[in-house]
């Protein structure tokens, strides 16, 4: 049975990455911040009580400051494979916390290779590397595009993707960069651009949230489907040879598109008015679906508003994957579009506030082979 030691389990990412695992036959070892509430509820429906002999999966203490305790995991636990996915994952709040970001989210990666290093331990070592490392640097953006960070949490993802390749240049380790695009799910953190707008569009209907502030409605992303990307976390520790690769679809669009495209599914037709960066989003048309369901949403009402206190001091403008390599070396292919993602995302909201969801995500997923059952994705 292969061992693995997943940071940062109880986030998106790491919540899939464990069920992956535990699906193929691993034994999964999750480094856990303590907190005063729970913080585990990813990841709930895989834990089993340790005592119980089916338990394969293993929590632990720590955090990315604290290098004993990391080195103290490593070396107990002496996992096969590494994937450090734990950091101070926000671009907006790394501008406020530029320091702490620095150490977590760039001296954290040094703190889990020195612990390999000096435990002397054979292990495949990932680092979640980003797209936002690239900046404004032109797209297509692939493994040789020149990083231009604009913010203090790509500066710090540079440092760490840097650390990766001194570790597996100097000290000859299996140590991998996955420079994945944006990746969303009913998991996604709901600060982040997607999750923010699919849960106030179950809000909205559900008449418990009357409008939606956002910040740049122009930059353009390169949004996958997480549960397929954590699949590439792993292909990329499976190769012959340590590499680094760029991960996501090769398609780009606008949050302003997310946006429409979202309520649209929702039954909601939206028009914009007013300045260029001030627009604001107004009911234009309302399906019957909706007419029933939200009788107080009107046409005419004003649903998104922009809050200069989402716009960033300095912004990545437009992101956009070329996956020639992984595509060749990973055989990997994406297989959730644009749309079907936004559908899969707002009916998981709707469905988490108790609503009748018009059920289009689900259905795209299981003509794709991917099964959707109580929170977990099962990949075909
Ligand atoms: P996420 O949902 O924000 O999860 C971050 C994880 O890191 C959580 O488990 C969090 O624990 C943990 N963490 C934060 N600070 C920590 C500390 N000081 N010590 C220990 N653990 C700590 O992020 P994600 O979307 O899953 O992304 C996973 C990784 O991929 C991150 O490194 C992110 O920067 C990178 N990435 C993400 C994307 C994307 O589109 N999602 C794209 C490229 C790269 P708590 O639950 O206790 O907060
Ligand atoms: O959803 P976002 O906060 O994601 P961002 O900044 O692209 O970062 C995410 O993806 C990276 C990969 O490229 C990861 F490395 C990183 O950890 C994280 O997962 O913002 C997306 C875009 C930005 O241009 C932002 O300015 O949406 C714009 N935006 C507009 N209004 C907003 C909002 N972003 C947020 N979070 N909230 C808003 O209200």
């Amino acid at each position: 049975m292969k061992r693995a030691l997943i940071t940062g389990i109880t986030g998106q990412d790491g919540s899939y990455l464990a069920e992956f695992l535990l699906s193929n036959g691993y034994e999964v070892h999750g480094l856990i911040r303590r907190s005063s509430t729970f913080n585990t509820d990813r990841i709930d429906h895989l834990y089993l009580d340790p005592h119980d002999p089916q338990a394969r999966l293993f929590l632990h203490y720590g955090d990315l400051s604290d290098s004993g305790q990391v080195t103290n995991l490593v070396y107990n636990i002496q996992p096969d494979e590494i994937y450090h996915l734990a950091a101070q994952s926000h671009v907006r709040v790394s501008f406020d916390m530029p320091e702490f970001t620095g150490n977590i989210t760039g001296l954290g990666t040094t703190r889990i290779l020195e612990a390999v290093r000096r435990s002397g331990i054979r292990t495949k070592f990932y680092q979640a590397s980003s797209s936002e490392m690239f900046g404004d640097a032109p797209a297509p953006q692939n493994e040789i595009t020149p990083f231009r960070p604009r913010s203090p949490y790509a500066a710090a993802k540079v440092y760490a993707y840097w650390m990766t390749v001194n570790y597996r240049d100097g000290y000859h380790m299996f140590a991998c960069n996955g420079i994945l695009f944006n990746h969303e799910s009913p998991r996604r953190g709901e600060t982040f651009v997607t999750r923010k707008i699919t849960r106030a569009i179950a809000y909205i209907i559900a008449g418990k949230q009357k409008k939606l502030y956002l910040g740049n409605l122009e930059a353009k992303r390169d949004w996958g489907f997480t549960p397929e990307y954590v699949v590439c976390q792993w292909l990329i520790l499976q190769q012959d040879k340590p590499d680094d690769y760029v991960i996501g679809t090769g398609e780009s669009h606008s949050v302003k598109e997310f946006v429409e495209l979202a309520f649209k599914y929702a039954g909601i037709e939206i028009e914009w008015k007013g300045v260029e960066a001030y627009q604001k989003g107004i009911v234009k048309s309302l399906s019957c679906r909706l007419q029933t369901l939200a009788s107080h949403v009107k046409v005419g009402d004003t649903l998104i508003e922009i809050d200069p206190k989402y716009f960033r001091p300095t912004e990545v403008d437009f992101l956009r994957a070329d996956i020639i390599k992984a595509k060749k070396n990973l055989g990997w292919v994406p297989k959730v579009t644009f749309e079907e993602l936004i559908k899969i995302m707002v009916d998981s909201d709707m469905e988490l506030i108790g609503m009748n969801t018009p059920g289009e995500g689900k259905k795209a997923l299981k003509e794709k082979g991917i099964h959707w059952t109580e929170n977990k994705f099962i990949l075909g």
